[in-house]
């Protein structure tokens, strides 16, 4: 008997736009990805609507997964992984987005890539959306701000649900939704985007609430009926939603503090959860949207529909915690697309990301006590600079730690009760970041040779965790050394 389940799907996670590379190959369109140049820690990346052939696009060719998928799965299939989680880049299937008939190259693409996986036994777990809108539909409509999308991101699940039917049988229908409750998402996950003459800066954008919240109305209606659809087309089919969950703490025990920390954690954590989970717009947002401004168009219907397409499980990315104060004047620290105040207990990452085991367990109890869903952590893992030796290997045992001790919390979660289908650690392979656009921040088990210079042959090395987690996969987590 081990603490996990015994079907626990240990694996790792990846998505298109910081993997594949081969950014125009095979009929693909541009995405919202490929118009960010590279960036780094402390200075932002830029978006350029208009592509500029002197700048450095690393998502161009990221790790060229594209091309080297069959080693990249094999390499996951010697680690032992159970699931892949991946996405399919929407430009592949539908270059500008809004076009009736797919690209059958995209398709048969990404047939090859799931055929490999269950050739390992390897349970493929798709993200339908991550992080790369067709920009031809930035452009047309300045994406999820119109309810146009709905119709083109339906086609587009449409078409993936029937191609796919019978080989896969888990599906996320956006990566962080609620990345777009805070400026950073409107872009990256929403693909809106309000200047296309000129660059600008990424982290520098004029922020429009009403953009951003009537696109996530936008995308809960369409992530419903895609549940909707899923479910009808093949009844096996369990569809997840996934968020960034930021486990939150007040820095005193002032009143104040946990009253802000009570309202950071229902925008933040809990509002796209409590859509897609409880099928209804939680009761606090009312008050949200009238302290903002925001004024929500529905169209008659969209309740029922969001009542009825409810997620079959729960996923999130975990990465951090921080701390919120009521005193506007406490700094404001660095974090997975938001801040808030550093933890005075925890030691931060080198980008400044707080790190807390226990705030996955705490994570983990939360989602359970208040969804009763299945819950999957499908990414976690620590960014870091990594010193490859001259023999070829890598002495990562600042990520095997962190790796560990979050596994340790997860075993608490599951002691204590919580129905925990799986763990996929982000970025089981090297890849880009997406919040600074660099090679240098890794996650990987497995290093590639590629640097933010533009050099570097790609080649592929197993870290001294690549061995770690094999072990732990191995023992199905009950040996963590
Ligand atoms: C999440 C995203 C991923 C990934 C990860 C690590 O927010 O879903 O796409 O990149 O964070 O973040 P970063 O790459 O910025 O270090």
């Amino acid at each position: 008997m081990t603490i996990f389940r015994k079907d626990f799907l240990w694996g790792g996670a990846t998505a298109a736009n910081q993997c594949e590379g081969a950014w125009d190959e095979d009929g693909k369109g541009v995405s919202v990805s490929d118009i960010c140049t590279g960036g780094k820690y402390g200075q932002s990346k830029m978006i350029t609507p208009v592509l500029d052939e002197g700048n450095f696009y690393p998502s161009r060719e990221a790790i060229r997964h594209y091309r080297y998928f069959k080693e990249d799965i094999r390499l996951f299939a010697e680690m032992g992984f159970k699931v892949y989680r991946f996405s399919i880049a929407w430009t592949r299937i539908f270059p500008n987005g809004d076009e009736k008939e797919p690209n059958e190259a995209g398709l048969r693409h990404y047939e090859e890539v799931i055929d490999e996986c269950l050739k390992y036994k390897i349970e493929p777990l798709i993200t339908i959306s991550h992080y790369e809108v067709p920009f031809g539909l930035t452009k047309k409509c300045n994406s999820w701000v119109s309810r146009e999308m709905i119709g083109y991101y339906m086609n587009y699940c449409r078409t993936l649900f029937e191609r796919y039917k019978g080989k896969v049988k888990y599906w996320l229908t956006f990566n962080e939704i609620n990345s777009s409750v805070v400026p950073t998402g409107a872009l990256l996950n929403q693909g809106i985007l309000n200047e296309l003459e000129k660059p600008t800066v990424f982290l520098d954008q004029p922020d429009i609430p009403q953009q951003r919240f009537q696109g996530l109305h936008h995308m809960f209606v369409a992530s419903a009926m895609a549940v909707k659809l899923a479910h009808e087309i093949d009844p096996a089919y369990r569809v997840g939603n996934m968020i960034i969950y930021a486990s939150s703490y007040p820095l005193t025990p002032k009143p104040e503090d946990v009253l802000k920390c009570q309202s950071y954690n229902q925008i933040f954590n809990y509002f796209c959860n409590d859509v897609q989970c409880k099928g209804r717009y939680p009761f606090y947002a009312d008050a949200y949207f009238a302290e903002k401004g925001i004024s929500i168009v529905k169209q008659q219907g969209d309740d029922e529909i969001i009542r009825e397409g409810t997620v079959d499980f729960v996923t999130f990315s975990y990465y951090m915690s921080s701390c919120q104060s009521a005193d506007t004047e406490e700094e404001q620290g660095d974090g997975n697309l938001t801040g808030g105040v550093p933890n005075p207990y925890l030691k931060a990452s080198e980008w400044g990301w707080q790190i807390d085991p226990k705030g996955l367990r705490y994570a983990l109890i939360e989602l359970y006590d208040r969804y009763h869903l299945p819950l999957m952590v499908v990414e976690n893992g620590l960014g870091a600079k990594d010193e490859l030796e001259e023999d070829g290997s890598i002495h990562d045992s600042y990520r095997i730690k962190y790796l560990r001790e979050h596994i340790m919390e997860m075993k608490e979660a599951v002691k204590a009760g919580v129905d925990l289908m799986g763990y996929t650690p982000w970025g089981c392979i090297d890849l880009v970041s997406a919040s600074t656009g660099e090679y240098a921040k890794r996650y990987g088990m497995i290093y590639v040779r590629r640097y933010d210079d533009g050099t570097g042959d790609f080649a592929r090395l197993k870290k001294d965790s690549f061995y770690w987690y094999r072990d732990v996969i191995a023992s199905n987590g009950e040996l963590l050394p």
